[in-house]
């Protein structure tokens, strides 16, 4: 599956980075390519960085530093190196002043034609990506209608939701591209799922960027392999298109995990090397193999990108339209038994979603591993968090409104307490 990556604002465009890092480890190891383009097209074409503040896009290593690649709005506005400033309805003005600049950039180097979807990134909290990530979605779709348009919002961390600006962000950005897009499905990530305690702001943002992306390694690769001897019960982009999309009406709303385990050294998964007279290998290892498939599977679960379970009688539950299971491991590891006890496990854990299963028996290195869509999310964690969003962020603007109107009435007060003094350099009456 070929992808068109856009990011907005810092946060955004660090993801969007870290797309072009797992691109190039990607085509290095395994000769596939997971952005859009042909053979020969330079992997950085089609992969975009979004800002108002230039400093932001210093700190990119992979996306290409040119204009048309780092675009950099508001120029004309003096915001060029300032950003929104956390505001953002500036971000989302500049956007739409700035939408000729992304569209050309995007058309001229997007190599859209030959992407499967397009995926704009952007995290809530700020101003320039959380304003700016709604608009850039809808000109997208506007411009190639055919083209699934996903966006990635990227959720604060718990420190945020105190910060009632923060909030408010995070509330009118979900609102914009959940409830007011084009977008066929949002990709919610929570950065205060991932965050370690322990470690600086920086190596946090790097952990979590390296993860999220890292989660769609596998689903990328499965259906562009040509190997093949790789080919087998794959995913294709039109099934990862159509785990995605809702049949409903309205964006989507999806999540991803991803986990993988070592293999045994004494190779549990080496099934050849163990056969049986007649061709299937002894109970025991296929008990093995399978037990330790479900296992990574569960984990996949518990990475998912963000919460969106509910508690039943029978534990952790998910309501939603789809959800995707990919086993992937060396050749010859991942067999029928597995996906079919994949799938039977992940249909009692999303009851009545279509499933959509497959394996990618393409990786070389000694691991498997499970990565799980699950989307068309309905009543759950996910919902609940994006419901607590759009009511405190409905509470903080009032709070903020009758903040400021008492502070303007208090300098109203102070300043005619004031109005017998001389007046200095002001004109008369002035
Ligand atoms: N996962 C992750 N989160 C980040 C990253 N950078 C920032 N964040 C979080 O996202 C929130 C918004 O920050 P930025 O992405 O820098 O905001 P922006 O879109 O550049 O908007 P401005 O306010 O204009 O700078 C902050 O609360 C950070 O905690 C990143 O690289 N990865
Ligand atoms: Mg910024």
């Amino acid at each position: 599956m070929k992808l068109v990556v856009i990011g907005a604002g810092q946060g955004g465009s660090n993801i969007a980075d870290e797309f072009v890092r797992l691109a190039k480890w990607i085509w290095k190891e395994r000769r596939i390519r997971i952005l859009s383009g042909g053979r020969k097209d330079p992997l950085t074409d089609p992969v975009f960085s979004m800002n108002l503040g230039g400093v932001d896009l210093y700190g990119l290593q992979n996306i290409r530093d040119d204009e048309d690649h780092c675009i950099l709005l508001g120029s004309e506005d003096n915001l060029r190196g300032r950003g929104a400033g956390m505001d953002n309805a500036v971000g989302a003005e500049q956007a739409l002043k700035g939408k000729d600049k992304i569209r050309t950039a995007v058309n001229s180097f997007g190599h859209v034609y030959t992407a499967d979807a397009i995926l704009v990134i952007a995290t809530t909290a700020g101003g320039t990506g959380s304003g700016s990530v709604g608009v850039i979605v809808d000109l997208l779709k506007d411009e190639w209608p055919d083209k699934p348009v996903y966006a990635m919002l990227v959720l604060p961390f718990a420190g945020d939701y105190d910060n009632p600006r923060r909030v408010i962000n995070t509330a009118s950005c979900l609102k914009r591209v959940i409830d007011n897009s084009k977008a066929d499905a949002v990709i919610l990530v929570d950065n205060k799922k991932f965050v370690r305690r322990s470690e600086n702001m920086n190596k946090n943002f790097e952990g979590i960027n390296e993860r999220v992306v890292n989660a769609f390694m596998d689903l990328l690769c499965a259906g562009e392999e040509e190997n093949r001897k790789f080919i087998s019960n794959v995913l294709d982009a039109s099934d990862v298109n159509g785990a995605l999309i809702s049949t409903g009406s309205g964006a989507s709303i999806a999540v991803i995990g991803m986990s993988q385990a070592e293999l045994p050294k004494r190779g549990i998964f080496s099934g050849r090397k163990k056969t049986r007279e007649g061709g299937g290998q002894h109970f025991s290892l296929a008990k093995e193999q399978t037990e330790l498939a479900l296992g990574v599977v569960r984990e996949a679960l518990d990475n998912l990108s963000a919460d969106c379970e509910s508690s039943g009688d029978q534990g952790k539950f998910y309501d939603a339209e789809h959800v995707l299971g990919l086993f992937s491991g060396p050749i010859n590891e991942a067999t029928e038994e597995i996906v079919g006890a994949m799938e039977t496990f992940l249909s009692t854990k999303v009851p009545g979603a279509s499933r959509w299963m497959g394996t990618y028996p393409g990786r070389t290195s000694n691991t498997v591993s499970v990565t799980v869509i699950i989307s068309g999310i309905g009543k759950g964690a996910a919902t609940d968090l994006i419901n607590w969003f759009y009511e405190e962020g409905k509470k903080s603007q009032e709070e903020l409104q009758k903040s400021n109107e008492e502070r303007d009435n208090l300098r109203s007060q102070i300043s005619s307490s004031a109005s017998d003094l001389p007046n200095l350099d002001l004109e008369e009456g002035g």
